[in-house]
């Protein structure tokens, strides 16, 4: 077993990323004439100075030498889903660990639906992902959202929480998590999340301030930073809105 190295994607402990797999997600409903195109993404992250950038396989294969040529670290995430089939939520593994580190990635993702009818589908699947990377070193980053019947019924304050240490205990060294907008369960998230780093999501696009807001709220609290799409790429300056982030998480 080789030693996980997080400084790749990490500053110190502390990280900014750039997410951008809403394409498959969400669709292209999503973009506008600049973003639809992830040059523009690779932009954003080069000049925002974002420690990675997060993408699906297709775009990091297709897109492979303008992410090479501008430098910046790479995360694959794994699995993925589209909105349109409804039901439970169940995000299936569409790229190995293998694939993902030859198309030039430094660390991989992959999304859990806790409380899902598929939730065990998803544990196995993340299990398989974590034995191969960790063999090899390389840094597993799990989103972890409560979804579908069994996480209608719990509390939003437990889950936040109950998400964060499911990073830990799963074997994840980054936890992507949903903030639910209270500072006081980010502080035992992250403290239930132990050696797991936490990083929050952005969610759908807020006004600046709110947002930036969230940013302070994550580094008070102890955690690691963020894993934001629509919130930066949506900005009228994303560059802009960026160096404040990295002031706020970095103090620079
Ligand atoms: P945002 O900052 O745009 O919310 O991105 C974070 C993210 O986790 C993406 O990686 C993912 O595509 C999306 O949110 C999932 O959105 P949803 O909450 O609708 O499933």
């Amino acid at each position: 077993m080789r030693k996980t190295n997080l400084n790749k994607i990490m500053t110190k402990g502390k990280a900014m990323f750039l997410a951008y797999d809403q394409g498959l997600e969400h669709g292209p409903v999503e973009f506008n004439d600049k973003n639809v195109d992830p040059r523009e993404i690779v932009k954003i992250a080069k000049e925002g100075k974002f420690n990675a950038v997060i993408f699906q396989k297709g775009i990091a294969e297709k897109y492979s030498e303008e992410i090479k040529k501008s430098k910046v670290p790479l995360i694959i995430k794994l699995n993925g889903k589209t909105n349109i089939r409804g039901g439970e939520p169940v995000s299936t593994q569409i790229c190995s660990v293998r694939e993902a580190i030859n198309l030039g990635a430094l660390a991989v993702g992959y999304t859990i639906y806790l409380g899902s009818e598929y939730e065990p589908f998803m544990m196995k699947e993340f299990a398989k992902i974590e034995e191969e990377a960790h063999k090899i070193g390389i840094p597993v980053v799990v989103w972890v959202y409560p979804r579908g019947k069994g996480a209608e019924k719990r509390k939003k304050s437990e889950l936040m929480a109950y998400s964060g240490r499911t990073g830990l205990e799963i074997g994840a060294d980054i936890v992507k998590l949903g903030y639910n907008g209270s500072k006081k369960d980010l502080k035992w998230t992250v403290k239930s999340a132990g050696k797991t780093k936490v990083v929050i999501a952005g969610g759908t696009k807020t006004d600046e301030k709110n947002f930036l807001g969230q940013v302070k709220d994550i580094i008070d609290a102890g955690g690691s930073g963020i894993a934001v799409g629509r919130n930066v790429w949506k900005a009228k300056n994303p560059v802009g809105l960026s160096k404040k982030i990295k002031k706020i998480i970095f103090g620079k």
